[in-house]
């Protein structure tokens, strides 16, 4: 038996404000190549299939064209989780209809259930499909005085729930190997830039150790970066790059088999299909820079243009604009711009322009706001926290 385990698509993504529809459906083509080529019984997709929670017709017709694709193409099974930035309604809203395709979707806590995977009339695996559980899940209405509470209950919670599907698995299928799937930040995984923060900022995150003693396979979503945390916990990451922090990330989809001695992975590399490129330099470097470059990809390349001169001189921020507006190329396109004085000006240290506040997160904001004021790093630290869970709380309205 041959299953495969992908994550984080966020479809409808923008990276600043470009379009990633070309790249999704470039995946897509590539996914169902793979899963004809590689004879794939099961696709596991471990959240965020979209990246809004009121995704766009269009990101909706992206999805349920890929489950009609995959559908004629070979009757696979497709079990499919909600991530943090999935609306848990939208994603049940078809369950019904796509359960009669064997395609299960799981919102929910509530709606989990182990899945048997069947051939030939036996059980080679079982499957525990944990959807992305909030922090106001996991507290389960624990009324919490401080922070460091708020923490281990969240941790606690989690290696609940985790370790109580594992014990069911093991119960109704004795020497059967179990895969779980889970959308959640483990401790110690490297993150990019485009994954929001979870479990109280990242801090309620469970060690990866502890997930490997329960799993055969731990199909994990939510890092976009892939990474290999223990031999049996893995992050897939995120098919194509979604922030220039993941331009030399070594995108893959991992494809596992079912062996007489546990699960054997194979990570199978997703071709690339845009390159993010990001030049530093003076202007005059980067802007060579630019001019020399040579497509890679298929699509047309989003480059970062990053310039750092030693002089304050607003002269070179009017060059930089001008080169942007009338730079015109098929193969390259400029979507990001700063300006960096690097010299010694100690009124305005670093003194950065170009960047306007849709390419900062809202922490980043808030940082500066925080920064600013003359708060100890105690009460910096409580300020920023509650920062966190407003924003968990403004980003995912129906998880509340
Ligand atoms: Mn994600």
């Amino acid at each position: 038996m041959r299953i495969l385990h992908t994550a984080d698509w966020h479809l409808g993504k923008q990276l600043l404000k470009e379009d990633l529809k070309e790249d999704h459906e470039l995946f897509f083509e590539f996914l169902l190549e793979t899963i004809v080529s590689q004879e794939v019984d099961v696709l596991l997709v471990s959240g965020d299939v979209f990246d809004y929670a009121n995704p766009s017709n269009e990101s909706k017709r992206l999805y349920l064209d890929l489950l009609f694709k995959l559908k004629k193409l070979k009757n696979i099974k497709i079990i499919i989780t909600a991530g943090n930035h999935d609306s848990i309604s939208y994603l049940e809203s078809a369950k019904a209809v796509l359960s009669l395709l064997d395609i299960t979707v799981i919102g929910d806590l509530e709606h989990v259930d182990l899945i048997p995977l069947v051939e030939d009339g036996h059980v080679k695996a079982v499957v525990s499909p944990v959807p992305f559980l909030s922090d106001r899940v996991l507290r389960r209405g624990a009324e919490m005085t401080n922070q460091e509470e708020k923490i281990s209950i969240v941790k606690e919670s989690l290696m609940e729930v985790f370790t109580s599907w594992s014990l069911k698995a093991k119960e109704l299928y004795p020497e059967i190997p179990i895969i779980a799937l889970g959308h959640l930040y483990v401790q110690g995984a490297s993150i990019s830039e485009s994954e929001r923060d979870i479990q109280i900022g990242n801090q309620a995150g469970v060690p990866a150790a502890s997930f490997d003693a329960l799993f055969d396979y731990f199909a994990l979503g939510h890092i976009h970066k892939p990474q290999i945390l223990t031999p049996r916990v893995r992050y897939s990451g995120s098919p194509i790059a979604l922030s220039f922090s993941e331009r030399t990330d070594n995108k893959v989809v991992i494809l596992l088999e079912i062996a007489e001695k546990g699960i054997q992975q194979t990570s199978l590399p997703v071709p690339k299909i845009r390159d993010l490129v990001k030049f530093s330099g003076t202007l005059s470097e980067v802007i060579a820079k630019v001019e020399d470059y040579k497509p890679l990809c298929k699509l047309q390349a989003f480059v970062e243009m990053d310039v750092l001169e030693t002089d304050e001189n607003p002269s070179k921020l009017l060059e930089l604009k001008t080169f942007e507006s009338d730079f015109k190329s098929d193969t390259l396109k400029i979507i990001k711009s700063r300006l960096t004085f690097t010299g010694q000006n100690k009124a305005v240290p670093n003194f950065t322009s170009g960047i306007t506040i849709a390419e900062l997160s809202p922490k980043e904001v808030f940082g500066k706001k925080v920064e600013a004021t003359s708060m100890s790093d105690e009460d910096k630290e409580m300020v920023y926290l509650a920062f966190d869970e407003l924003l968990e709380h403004v980003l995912n309205p129906e998880k509340i």
